[in-house]
């Protein structure tokens, strides 16, 4: 199949105070009325299959656009494109992470003037993104079964930044010690407002659920 991806490379912000920058994007984005949602996770936990899944889920009720960040390739864009997502692929330069101009690159570059969702694939990992206020309206993050149930405990500030916390391949479950009270409990000691979602990005369990939580948000935001 013929593959026509945009790849940007971006580069590092010349920005000293990256979260006054933030604030900025976020107020930019906020009267151009286009809501960005950060999605964070290790590699593999399933953001592009959750993605394409939220694509049909969200068909007729928001458009979605989506940016994909990596080290490098654009296979992710590939297959957004493939299954019809308008999308465009981000190149960190080898950094693990985008901060808010990296952020505002990639959204010049994809254009904000017909768009009302862009989601912000980031680079897998579950520590730098954390670290880095990308401007996005909110940030979501995804956790699945498989990579086991104490990763709160292990990476809090990527629970404290986060609004949403999606737990992903529930169709494994039962193969995996995994304690949902567990998750629950670390991810709420360090934020009590997180919200949790359960889903499988696989069978299509929850995406509906999920669906009504971005376009609940999208539609605040764009009031
Ligand atoms: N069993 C199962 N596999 C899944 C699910 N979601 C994603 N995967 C698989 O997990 C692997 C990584 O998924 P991908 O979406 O590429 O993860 P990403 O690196 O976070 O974007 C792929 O082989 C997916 O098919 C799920 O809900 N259940
Ligand atoms: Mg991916």
């Amino acid at each position: 199949m013929e593959k026509d991806v945009r790849v940007i490379e971006v580069k590092r912000s010349i920005f000293e105070d990256n979260n006054k920058d933030a604030d900025r994007l976020r107020a930019e984005l906020k009267e151009k009325g286009v809501f960005l949602l950060n999605l964070m996770s290790s590699p593999g936990s399933g953001k592009t299959t959750t993605l394409l899944a939220l694509a049909k889920a969200l068909e007729g009720r928001v458009k979605m656009g989506v940016m994909e960040a990596d080290i490098d390739s654009a296979v992710d864009a590939e297959t957004m494109l493939e299954h019809g997502v308008k999308s465009i692929q981000i190149h960190t330069g080898g950094m693990c992470h985008l901060d808010a101009d990296m952020t505002r690159q990639g959204l010049y570059e994809f254009g904000m003037d017909d768009a009302e969702l862009i989601v912000l694939e980031n680079v897998g990992n579950l520590v730098c993104p954390a670290e880095f206020d990308t401007g996005a309206v909110k940030n979501m993050t995804i956790l699945s079964v498989p990579e086991g149930d104490d990763k709160p405990q292990k990476y809090p500030l990527m629970y404290e930044t986060c609004d949403l916390l999606v737990i992903n391949k529930m169709d494994v479950l039962p193969y995996f010690d995994f304690d949902k009270a567990n998750v629950e409990k670390y991810a709420r000691l360090r934020n009590p407002n997180i919200d949790i979602l359960y889903i499988s990005a696989k069978t299509g369990e929850g995406i509906d659920a999920l669906a009504d939580w971005i376009v609940k948000e999208v539609k605040n935001w764009s009031k």
